[in-house]
């Protein structure tokens, strides 16, 4: 294949040679010309002239691991949340300076082209960005690696405000063609589904086979996932739902056509639409068929690739490692043993033995009713042959437990992958404790809570199985590409290297110490406030003050991530400077700026954000308020609006109630842009402070194994309203109608939820936040002491990085060797 085509020259790496790749793609491939060009046109043209400076290293990067093919990882998601790929693309060949000068030689400007990219959104939250980072780390170590995932026609909704109110918008990503996939029509794989199984006797071997009820097509894309200067090239392989040709037939030689057509929409819906839940799954039928529908055609992908090379598929788990990114994938696990049984003829215990190797999972919450669970009469008739293999795996692990533990039928019952109340139905995140080799949690506290809360049982039974691994982030594109102006200090400062080692970050330390580069740090962030104003005024038409400390708090809208707590400080702020309380000319000025989407059929979370909307309607209203205090709530908050947001923060919100939140990854993004953080003690948050150090970090609120305790001796949110004038004031002002007109009802059952349920004690955690935000002013005054915990922060935050989240990965899990790309 690619090694006998004659060697194609790469365009040439300078102003002219971009110039004419890019006079060539807007000619040849966009067909039109400079002079009657769209921006959509030159846009389309920019991004295939990116595509074509990677795609001879992407073809390298291929024929090298064929000819060599070695150990190698391939991580399944469901999601990944990629944002913008021009810039990355742009970044990861070099290429930044020699485009913008190519293009403003032809009376361009690099700005306005990458603004008319619209981002890929096919992920909900921190677990999609988090996949997204970690191809992109792997394909800078030079790992052997693939992701798989699904191609959603429709991404994460689009949001708008209507009255403060939350309403979605199809996110029809695809509308103008995306010029950074490649479709690969003729690897299609059949995927089935439904029907029923029959046991047969072959020469006195019982087989089983599958006669399905219906099939659809998998269609793969390939993306490129470039490595930072390195030459390698990795790919995302994302698989679209297409009609099988029986359906086209049927259109033709039936008299039904409507129906017949119905059929084909039918198939196609599957990869239709991303669900929206992030964290909190729903349990319908067309997800279940979204997870195995990608991960059966992943699986077979990966395994005719193998054969093709001749491979025994018994010495599979030397090759591979497939890396469960929650439990959406974790069907591949029957998945796999159906296809070495059934289809390979491997006897049971041998395919177990493989399959379990083979596998590793990652879990990424502790909140109970987030851990996946498929009714039984649901997965029969779906996959039936799969309920099959989860039974016999079910008593084959039941009958270990006995084993070990005796006749214990309680906690036979406990640990059985099938649960029996409300209804029969598969615990998926068992199944995958059952099924794999390796069991990660996201960070310490969250490893340690899985062990000794969640999985209890399974770490008892299986200690050595269980392991950490902090995530992070990737530094490529949350410092080097979304903070340019940081990026240049840091390179002045401690010369280049550090976005490919980001622990080089401390060689700043004593700089902090430094006031000239203080000074230069507080220029950097003020410039990127301004980018911030620029950004809000043209896309939102909100107004931000840049001279005001930027209090942000973005990410997806949960209960369990406290916005309410936020809005309680604004809210008794509000109130202090309307009472005179508090001095609005003296008062440290601030704008809090929130962003968060809710799942659509999650009102608790849609009532918040019409709450936050109307508050901030409010302050921003009230002329004495506003000068010192106001509210920003851009809609639609993305990866494109945090690259220009985070760097410009001064406060990051991380306040959750701990024991919560998994790990969070908004926490490190911040932390790495220099901005401090008031924070609880969850998540990631318990690593950053540990590393930046208590002096230069806001801790406030319960300890997980103090909000575990008032929760067993019952939890009385009202004590607190009752004891507490601040609170009293801040929760009568909001049931008043304070900040609905009037109207009472609004937010009364917000109100009351806090009052008589608060599941997550934001009353409990109230005035040690106000407490906390008191000692935030208080620093915000003296900025020089500000800007060195600011730098501090920077230089103690290298650990985040996501490739050390990979080295981890490949120490504790995956062992597999970088293979650099030649030539
Ligand atoms: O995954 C992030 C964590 C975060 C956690 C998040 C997550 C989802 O986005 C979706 C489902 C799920 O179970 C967990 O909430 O704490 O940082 C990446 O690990």
């Amino acid at each position: 294949m690619t090694e006998t085509t004659p060697p194609i020259a790469t365009p040439e790496h300078t102003v002219e040679g971009f110039v004419r790749q890019y006079l060539r793609e807007l000619t040849y491939t966009q067909g039109t010309t400079l002079e009657r060009a769209s921006v959509d046109d030159k846009y389309l043209a920019l991004a295939r002239t990116a595509r074509a400076y990677l795609m001879s290293r992407w073809n390298r990067t291929v024929t090298q691991q064929y000819r060599q093919p070695v150990r190698g990882v391939a991580y399944l998601s469901a999601e990944y949340l990629l944002g913008r790929q021009l810039d990355n693309a742009l970044i990861a060949s070099g290429l930044e300076d020699i485009a913008q000068e190519a293009l403003a030689s032809l009376g361009l400007s690099l700005d306005e082209l990458r603004a008319a990219e619209v981002e890929p959104g096919l992920g909900n939250g921190g677990l999609g960005r988090l996949a997204a980072c970690f191809i992109d780390s792997l394909a800078t170590m030079n790992i052997p690696a693939i992701g798989y995932g699904i191609r959603y026609e429709y991404g994460i909704f689009r949001q708008t405000f209507v009255d403060g109110r939350q309403v979605e918008e199809p996110d029809s990503w695809l509308d103008h063609g995306s010029p950074w996939e490649i479709a690969r029509p003729e690897q299609e794989v059949e995927i089935a589904f439904g029907g029923h199984t029959e046991k047969t006797t072959v020469n006195g071997v019982e087989r089983t086979t599958w006669t399905p009820g219906w099939s659809v097509l998998a269609i793969p894309y390939n993306y490129m996932v470039p490595g930072y200067l390195n030459g390698r090239v990795n790919t995302l392989r994302l698989w679209s739902a297409r009609a099988t040709r029986a359906f086209d037939l049927k259109i033709f030689n039936y008299g039904d056509y409507a129906a017949a057509v119905r059929a084909q929409t039918f198939a196609e819906n599957i990869t239709k639409v991303l669900y929206p839940e992030d964290s909190t799954p729903q349990g319908k039928e067309l997800r279940l068929q979204q997870q195995y529908f990608f991960v059966a055609a992943s699986l077979h992908d990966y395994i005719e690739r193998l054969l093709g090379e001749g491979f025994d598929l018994r010495r599979l788990p030397e090759r591979i490692t497939f890396q469960l990114n929650d439990t959406h994938p974790v069907i591949a696990i029957p998945e796999l043993m159906r296809i070495l049984v059934d289809l390979k003829g491997l006897a049971w215990d041998e395919a177990w033995e493989i399959t379990r190797k083979c596998f590793a999972y990652t879990c990424h919450t502790l909140l109970p009713e987030a851990l996946e669970v498929w009714p039984v009469e649901l997965m029969s008739r779906l996959l039936p042959r799969h309920m099959e293999i989860i039974y016999r795996i079910n008593d084959e692990f039941l009958a270990q437990v006995r084993e070990r533990y005796g006749d214990d039928e309680m906690l036979v019952r406990r640990m059985s992958i099938i649960a029996e109340h409300p209804e029969r139905a598969v615990r998926m995140a068992f199944l995958a404790s059952v099924g794999t080799s390796k069991i990660n949690g996201v960070a310490e506290l969250h490893s340690q809570l899985l062990r000794e809360k969640v999985l209890t049982d399974f770490a008892d039974l299986w200690p050595e199985k269980f392991t950490n691994v902090t995530n992070g982030v990737t530094p490529r594109r949350f410092v080097r590409l979304s903070n340019p102006g940081l990026s240049a200090l840091i390179t002045e400062a401690i010369g280049d290297g550090w976005a490919t080692d980001l622990e080089r970050l401390r060689e700043l330390e004593p700089l902090a110490d430094d006031a000239a580069f203080r000074a230069k740090f507080r220029e950097v962030k003020q410039a990127n406030k301004h980018r911030l104003v620029d950004l809000l005024a043209r896309r939102d038409g909100i107004v931000i003050d840049p001279d005001t400390m930027l209090d942000v708090m973005v990410k997806r809208l949960h209960e369990y991530k406290r916005q309410m707590l936020k809005v309680l400080h604004v809210v008794s702020t509000y109130d202090k400077l309307r009472t005179g309380e508090l001095d609005p000319a003296s008062a440290v000025h601030r704008t809090v700026v929130f962003g968060a989407k809710a799942a659509p059929g999650y009102k608790m979370a849609k009532e918040i954000i019409a709450l936050i909307n109307h508050v901030g309607a409010r302050v921003n209203a009230d002329p004495v308020v506003s000068q010192a205090l106001r509210v920003a709530f851009p809609a639609n908050y993305n990866v494109t609006v945090a690259e220009t947001l985070i760097p410009a923060a001064d406060l990051s919100e991380q306040i959750s109630l701990a024991g919560k939140e998994a790990s969070g990854t908004g926490n490190m993004k911040f932390a790495l842009n220099g901005a401090l953080t008031v924070g609880t003690d969850d998540g990631a948050n318990v690593e950053i402070r540990q590393l930046v150090g208590d002096d230069h970090f806001f801790l406030f609120g319960l300890t997980e194994p103090e909000a575990s305790a008032i929760q067993e001796a019952g939890y009385r949110p009202s004590a607190h309203y009752e004891q507490n004038p601040s609170l009293r004031h801040a929760l009568d002002l909001i049931a008043s109608g304070e900040f609905s007109g009037g109207d009472r009802s609004v937010f009364e059952p917000i109100v009351s939820n806090l009052l008589y349920e608060d599941r997550f004690m934001v009353l409990a955690d109230y005035q040690s936040y106000m407490d906390a935000q008191e000692r935030v002013d208080a620093a915000y005054r003296d900025q020089d002491a500000w800007s060195r915990s600011a730098v501090l922060n920077v230089a103690r935050s290298g650990f985040f990085s996501s490739d050390r989240s990979m080295r981890d990965y490949l120490d504790r899990i995956w062992h597999v060797d970088p293979m650099p790309i030649e030539g």
